[in-house]
């Protein structure tokens, strides 16, 4: 009896984790959260993609603050504030570049997830809205970028209830896809490798 209770418990308790993460495709500069994080490069001084809109919507207080920080290794993060974004604050954190996926790029794009909501937390931010790190220049295959950037947001939230929600905003379609399947995967207790992707 004991036993059943404790699955029932942990069953509720991943239903509700799932339920702080949302997955919609848009455009993140847009988004009305505490934070949003940045697919940036090392230099954190501006580049393309998604880091070329943020820093165009946010305008050049952002960069200002940027230039301050000395750059940010590969799965590191640092936080500016918004400037004239809806989102208080940018998280930018440096995304792996993809060669073969046997050069840490695992780790890496885990550590990026990690790090950024680490310093939200740090921040007392409860509202996180993420790209698709490196799905774009930096060439990660997306199916496996989605696994991890799903697996790992969902794990931190288990051991932080503090914060509200972790939201994937993607681009376009197939990047919206991956990431729904992704949290499907997830919700249904299946684990990555067995889906062939
Ligand atoms: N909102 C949401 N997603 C977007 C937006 C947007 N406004 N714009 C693009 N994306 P990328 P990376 C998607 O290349 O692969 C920069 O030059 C895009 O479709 O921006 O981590 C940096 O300075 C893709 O799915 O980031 C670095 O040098 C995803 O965002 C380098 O690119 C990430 O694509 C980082 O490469």
């Amino acid at each position: 009896m004991e036993e059943r209770r404790t699955e029932e418990t942990e069953h509720n308790m991943d239903t509700a984790i799932l339920s702080r993460i949302e997955i919609v495709q848009g455009d993140i500069t847009t988004q009305e959260v505490d934070a949003i994080v940045n697919a940036a490069n090392s230099t954190l001084l501006g580049g393309g993609g998604v880091d070329g809109a943020i820093h165009r919507a946010g305008g050049p207080a952002i960069l200002a603050e940027c230039r301050t920080l000395g750059g940010c290794a590969t799965g590191e993060a640092k936080i500016t504030a918004g400037g004239r974004l809806p989102a208080k604050h940018v998280i930018h954190t440096v995304g792996p570049v993809y060669r073969d996926g046997q050069h840490g790029e695992p780790e890496l794009l885990a550590s990026c997830h990690r790090r950024s909501l680490e310093i939200a937390v740090a921040h007392g931010l409860k509202t996180v809205a993420f790209p698709a790190i490196s799905c774009g220049v930096y060439g990660y295959p997306i199916p496996q970028a989605a696994g991890i950037a799903v697996q790992t947001v969902a794990a931190f939230l288990e051991g932080h209830p503090e914060l509200d929600l972790a939201r994937f905003v993607l681009f376009g379609p197939d990047t919206y896809n991956a990431f729904s399947s992704a949290l499907r995967r997830l919700g249904s207790g299946q684990q990555e490798g067995e889906h062939g992707c």
